[in-house]
This record gives C-alpha cells, sequence and structure tokens, in this order.
C-alpha cells in the first residue's frame, strides 16, 4: 500500500513515526537553541531562512552538537522507505545519505512558496520507476514535533505533480515569494507531533500562510543516492562522525572516491560497498557483477 500510495501520489505520512519521547527530546533541543541571526552558527548548524517568509532555518542541524537528533538519521520508521525509493537498491552504487536537515520553526504569516515538480527533470528531481525498482534522485522526510492542522501553515504538495510533464500554470514566482495557499489542486498535509510526511522531493510542493499564533516546528531531512552532496558545501564534524554508530556514519559520510584507489580512503569504507573487489581497493577499477 506504501509503495502504491507513494508511485500514485508522490507522497505518504507515516503516522506516530516517532515515539512521544523521541518528540519530547527534539522539542527539548529547540527550545536550547540560542537566538541567531540569518547565516549565525550553533555548533556545525547554520541558519539560513530559504526566504523571508520561511521563518527560523536552521541548516545541518544534525550536526549542531546536539544528540538529541540522532535518532533520525535512521529512524526505522522511514529508513526502509527511503532506502527503497531513492537508495539505487539493486545496483553497484547501492545506499543512502543525508545532504541536508534543517529544523524550522515558523510563526503567524509564515510560509514557503511553491517549487519543484515533475517537468523540472533534473536528476536531483526526478521520479522514477524502472524495471521493479524506485529511482528517486531525492525523498524529503519531514518530521512535525507539534500538530500541523488547519491554520498552522501546513506543507502543502500537489498530488501526482511528481510525474507531471508541465509546470503549474499558476505556480507563481519562489524569489518573489508568491503564496500556494490557493493554488490549484494543492492539498496540506495535516499532521500530529511524531508523525512523518515522505515525499519524492519531484512532488511539487510549499507550506500555506501560517494563520494561527505559536510557531510550528519540523525537522526536514533529505535523504538521496549515495553520490549526491551538500549544496551548501557543509562538511561533517570529527565529534559527530565520533559519536555515530557505522550504520549512521555511513548515511552521513559522502561516499568514498571510487575506482580511484585513493589511499586516503580506509579500507573499511570501501568494504561497505558490496560492489567493490579488493582489486578496486587496491586501485584496480573492477567491479562484481
Ligand atoms: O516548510 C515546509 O513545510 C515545506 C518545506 C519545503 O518546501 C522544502 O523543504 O523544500
Amino acid at each position: 500500500m506504501d509503495d502504491y500510495e507513494f508511485d500514485l501520489r508522490g507522497f505518504l505520512i507515516i503516522r506516530n513515526a516517532l515515539s512521544p519521547d523521541e518528540v519530547a527530546a527534539m522539542n527539548e533541543a529547540y527550545d536550547r537553541f540560542p537566538d541567531l541571526d540569518n547565516g549565525e552558527w550553533y555548533g556545525n548548524a547554520q541558519r539560513r531562512d530559504y526566504t523571508k517568509d520561511t521563518g527560523f532555518e536552521l541548516h545541518n542541524v544534525l550536526d549542531c552538537g546536539d544528540p538529541a537528533f540522532d535518532v533520525l538519521i535512521d529512524h526505522p520508521s522511514w529508513i526502509h522507505h527511503v532506502s527503497r525509493y531513492a537508495g539505487e537498491q539493486g545496483t553497484y552504487v547501492q545506499g543512502i545519505m543525508i545532504d541536508e536537515s534543517i529544523a524550522t520553526s515558523r510563526g503567524s504569516g509564515g510560509h514557503h512558496p511553491v517549487h519543484s515538480g515533475g517537468h523540472d527533470a533534473s536528476i536531483r528531481t526526478q521520479y522514477a520507476y524502472r524495471n521493479g525498482a524506485f529511482r528517486c534522485g531525492q525523498v524529503n522526510v519531514l518530521v512535525s514535533l507539534r500538530d500541523v492542522g488547519p491554520g498552522d501553515g501546513a506543507t502543502m504538495v500537489v498530488p501526482g505533480s511528481h510525474k507531471s510533464n508541465f509546470m503549474h500554470p499558476l505556480a507563481g514566482d519562489y524569489a518573489r515569494g508568491d503564496r500556494m495557499d490557493a493554488l490549484p489542486f494543492a492539498i496540506e498535509a495535516h499532521t500530529k507531533a511524531g508523525d512523518a510526511l515522505v515525499f519524492v522531493d519531484a512532488c511539487m510542493h510549499g507550506a500555506g500562510t501560517r494563520m494561527n499564533e505559536g510557531d510550528r516546528r519540523i525537522v526536514i531531512l533529505r535523504y538521496g543516492p549515495p553520490w549526491a552532496r551538500s549544496r551548501f558545501g557543509y562538511t561533517i564534524s570529527d565529534q559527530l562522525l565520533e559519536r555515530l554508530t557505522p550504520e549512521r556514519r555511513r548515511i552521513m559520510q559522502p561516499m568514498p572516491p571510487l575506482y580511484t584507489g585513493d589511499p586516503r580512503v580506509p579500507v573499511d569504507l570501501h568494504s561497505t560497498y558490496q560492489f567493490l573487489t579488493e582489486d578496486a581497493v587496491d586501485g584496480g577499477v573492477s567491479t562484481t557483477s
């Protein structure tokens, strides 16, 4: 059913993805965020609001220094979904990585203009299902830390738009800050604290205007094939890498250079990629087939 819904609509909602304790721990971590101006750093995370209306957006939050968020990296509620949809399964580049993680907090009047759509067809925004396998360029997981209902500025999606061949005629202008509240065919994704919205980035999305008082709190995780890289060039601190399990490190750390036999890449990292033979580790180029 999940595969059917994801293919049909481009998104699905996993209810109660986080436990109440996990939600509480992350809300406490939010409360510890310092007041930051745009561009300022908190550990290895940086406030970088997408637009003047999107609110407080702490990019690279997984590396802000607060371990409360570590559990998100490979959370059992969605790691199999993202691996299945964007993990290049069954190929020589099988794997998954997170290249962006953002803690957002948005107050009354805030919104996020609509963007993306299947018509773009860049590899990163691609949606594809071929020969029995999903080949998504990017899958987003948006985890709600507070209930998001009518008037709360919910994330909005245009169901099915990941397969669209045309740009939405009324998409407006992202840079101008056009709002998507009344965009035909767009719907709000209402969630409870702990729910996770999973969608292929190719599905048109954004967020409606928050009308209610208070702040919406969502953590955004962008998963993609392991060859992807951060657009903003954040590096991963030693502090984060040291405290992570090997499984979590593999998701956070970019794939090692392939086929180069680069002596700087530890052999145990090569061995995590099952397609590489001993020859490849030694500098050869052969792969298992
Ligand atoms: O803030 C939201 O709900 C939408 C976020 C969004 O559009 C994005 O992460 O690309």
